[in-house]
């Protein structure tokens, strides 16, 4: 069951406002990204996608999680092609699978980018390894992970990459957070809002 954090600094976290870039990634579940993949698409100005709203899952369980939160929000946000338009509240809770490990803190962040989604997906691997993220035990804790859940209505589906997340309907600590900012998104593939996709999950996950 994912429960509002009880912590006054995170309760003070609830509902980031950010426009612009003012402020200043296994489980990985098929979100990995090749060195060749990411760089096919060069951050030229000729080769810039349009801008899409694409909504990113945080988690943490290792060290001071909502200061690794913050950093990885303004590190995003440092990313020319990345801008923070908002975050939602930070969430306390319990593990889903994996090994024994302590409790998460989960957020979803809204970011509109130009970047296409390999080149996302390498930015936002980069912030994880900058923040001291390894990948040593499968579904294991974590100093932050950053997982794309949606890039507008676009599907991805190459070996290290898929969108929608292939598990983000089904996960509680995903759809709370993401239903704050984005109750009416449409999954491209379910065809069924966030707020359809919530209430369909009936156990604690
Ligand atoms: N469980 C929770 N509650 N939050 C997560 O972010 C999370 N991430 C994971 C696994 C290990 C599947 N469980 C999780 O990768």
């Amino acid at each position: 069951m994912v429960t509002a954090g009880s912590d006054p600094q995170i309760a003070q976290m609830t509902q980031i406002e950010r426009r612009g870039n003012e402020c200043v990634a296994e489980e990985r579940s098929g979100q990995t990204c090749s060195p060749s993949s990411s760089a096919q698409s060069a951050k030229s100005a000729d080769k810039k996608d349009p801008h899409l709203l694409a909504y990113i899952a945080l988690g943490s369980n290792i060290g001071d999680r909502a200061k690794n939160f913050h950093a990885a929000i303004d590190l995003m946000n440092g990313v020319e092609g990345i801008s923070v338009l908002r975050v939602s509240s930070f969430h306390d809770t319990k593990p889903v699978g994996g090994p024994p490990q302590p409790d998460y803190l989960n957020a979803v962040a809204e970011v509109e980018t130009d970047l296409p989604p390999t080149d996302l997906l390498a930015e936002l691997q980069r912030i994880e390894r900058r923040l001291g993220r390894t990948r040593a035990a499968h579904w294991g804790p974590r100093t932050i992970d950053l997982d794309i859940l949606l890039m507008g209505d676009t599907i991805v589906d190459e070996p290290h990459l898929t969108i929608p997340h292939p598990r983000m309907h089904e996960r509680r600590f995903v759809l709370e957070p993401l239903c704050e900012l984005a109750p009416d998104a449409v999954h491209p593939r379910l065809k069924k809002t966030m707020r359809e996709l919530l209430s369909g999950i009936t156990g604690a996950e």
